[in-house]
This record gives structure tokens, sequence and C-alpha cells, in this order.
């Protein structure tokens, strides 16, 4: 098979978009499409400050590459959530993601749970209600807080995240099957800033996880290739492991999952309520940040109300 482009042969062949490319090809491709995803849902403009939430895996690194490529101004964040496994997981995603932005010169924020907010994941989930042998709740709580902070704090026009197309439709099915009614009016590519909250954007949503995967491989990229120790046996993977075989039958219908899904939900879903009247929701009285409940929001309720 010869590249879409040139005469070279193709190095990657995507049935779901009908296209092969050469290496050379496929980097413009994928750079272009970045730009277009961005463009579309009218994520961020050429001179915004975007953060870019990073975790040392192959999708975090690539979206930074790629930002970095178009020119925008970028800076990453990275969160040592203290998790260890047999690979010492937050610290040796942590050295790929230093790595990463030594080599690129461009500076990464470091948030360590350990020392900045004395508890990691392993030990709350071990000794809090709320985390109860959960530990994947609890992480989902503390990056959601943490990146929000670290974008507001920095003065950054944009938070971005790496989801890709496999994340989002893994999460869109969880929601759908359960009809999580609010949670799919918030799956949306970007969400716009309010007060409290940063401006979200996931600029990958769009690309499979192949895609990104070979972007990383043929840009050179070093990542950890070693997933969380926690995310053994997650609905989510399973979810993914579901539309995979759905996919291998009948290519293109991640895509037309997850961008039907946007149209309807453009057309159906009410705007979110942060979106709407953020001022009648409350403030923590220790982050300052919005909850949806009087008194200590649910991060500093886990991460303060827990003595050492
Ligand atoms: S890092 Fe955190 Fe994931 Fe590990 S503890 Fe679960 S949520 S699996 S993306
Ligand atoms: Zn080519
Ligand atoms: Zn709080």
């Amino acid at each position: 098979m010869r590249c879409a482009k040139c005469d070279l042969m193709a190095a990657i062949r995507m049935r779901q978009h009908r296209l092969s490319f050469c290496r050379e090809h496929f980097l413009e491709w994928f750079i272009h499409h970045t730009a277009e995803t961005i463009r579309k849902y009218r994520m961020f403009s050429p001179a915004a400050r975007v953060l870019v939430a990073v975790s040392g895996g192959k999708d975090s690194l690539s979206l930074w590459d790629a930002l970095i490529q178009l020119g925008y101004q970028t800076e990453g964040v990275y969160i040592n959530l203290g998790i260890a496994g047999n690979i010492d997981y937050s610290n040796a995603s942590q050295s790929y993601a230093q790595r990463f932005a030594d080599q690129n010169g461009v500076n990464l924020r470091v948030v360590d749970l350990a020392s900045d907010y004395h508890h990691t994941i392993p030990e709350l989930s071990a000794s809090t209600r709320r985390g109860n042998q959960r530990p994947c709740s609890l992480c989902g709580l503390a990056k959601r807080h943490i990146l929000n902070r670290a974008a507001l704090e920095g003065g950054f026009d944009v938070l971005v995240t790496a989801h890709n197309l496999d994340d989002e439709v893994a999460v869109l099915f969880g929601n759908t099957l359960a009809w999580q009614v609010d949670l799919l009016a918030r799956q949306s590519p970007v969400l716009p800033a309010a007060p409290g909250f940063a401006r979200k954007a996931k600029p990958f949503c769009r690309f499979y996880e192949r895609e990104t995967a070979a972007y990383a491989l043929v840009r050179g990229i070093e990542f950890i290739e070693d997933e969380c120790p926690y995310s053994e046996g997650s609905k989510q993977l399973e979810y993914k492991a579901i539309l995979n075989k759905i996919e291998e039958q009948h290519p293109g219908t991640k895509i037309n999952f997850y961008a039907g899904f946007q149209n309807a939900r453009a057309r159906f879903l009410a705007p979110t309520a942060a979106e709407t009247a953020p001022e009648a929701q409350p403030l923590c009285p220790n982050c300052g940040q919005m909850t949806t409940r009087q008194g200590l929001c649910a991060f500093c309720q886990v991460f303060t109300d827990n003595p050492l």
C-alpha cells in the first residue's frame, strides 16, 4: 500500500479514515488534524498560554510535542500521586515528563501529593471512607482539583488534557449505559471558563489511540509504557475492549459514535451548571473553589480533614 501523498510505501494505514501515509506525511497529517480539532471546537487562540496536563505517557507527551510544533506557548504540569507498585510508577513517569521538558526547553510544574498535600493516593485509599479501596475515585478528584488550581493560579488561558478518542468513547459508553445525563452534558471537547473554573480542552479527542501511539513512535518520544498498577481490571478497560471488537468489524464506529454524540449533545442536552449559574454555587472556605455543597469541597474534605 502506497502513501496517499507520495510514492513511498505507507507506514501507517488508518482504515477508519480510509487513509494511508508514509512516516513524513503521517506527521504532517497528525499536526494538521490537531490544529483542525482546536479550530473546529474553538478551543483556544494562537496567542493562548496553554497548560498541558502531563502524565509521562504517550498521549500527553505527544500532545505537548504537537502543541510546541504548532507554535503554542506551553508549560506542563505533572502530579506525582505517590503510586509505586513494582515499577515505582509515579517517580518513573515523572522522570519521563521531566526529560521531555528538558529536551524541549519548556517548563514543567510539579505538584507532589506527599510533600504538598501530605497524603498519597494509596495511603488515602487505604485510610478513608471515600477512598475505601477505590484509588481511582480519589485520584480523579485530586487530579481535577489540582489541575484546575494550577491553571487558575498560573494565569493560563486554557488547561489541555490528552484524552484520545478511545478514552472518550469508553467514558461515553459507560455514561450512556447508566444514563448519567449530567456527565453526558459535560462531556465536551471544550468547557468554557467560569468563576473558579479554568477553561478546559481536549485537542486529541478525535485521534484513535493507535494514532497517538504512532505519532510518539515516529517522533521518537520516550514515554512510560507501563500502565498505572490500579488500572488493571477497570471498567474503562473492559469498555475499550468491547468497543475495539466493534471497531474491528466496522471501522469508523468510534469516531461516528463520538461525533454523532457531540451533535446530539449540542442539540438536546442542557448546558452545564457551571455554564448557566456559576454564582449560585457555594465556595469552599478552605481553597476558594466552587463546590456543590456547603462547607469544605470534596477535595479539601479528603485531603485536609484527614490528620497525618
Ligand atoms: S492514575 Fe489514578 Fe488512573 Fe492510576 S489511580 Fe486510577 S485514575 S488508574 S488514569
Ligand atoms: Zn508520503
Ligand atoms: Zn476546597
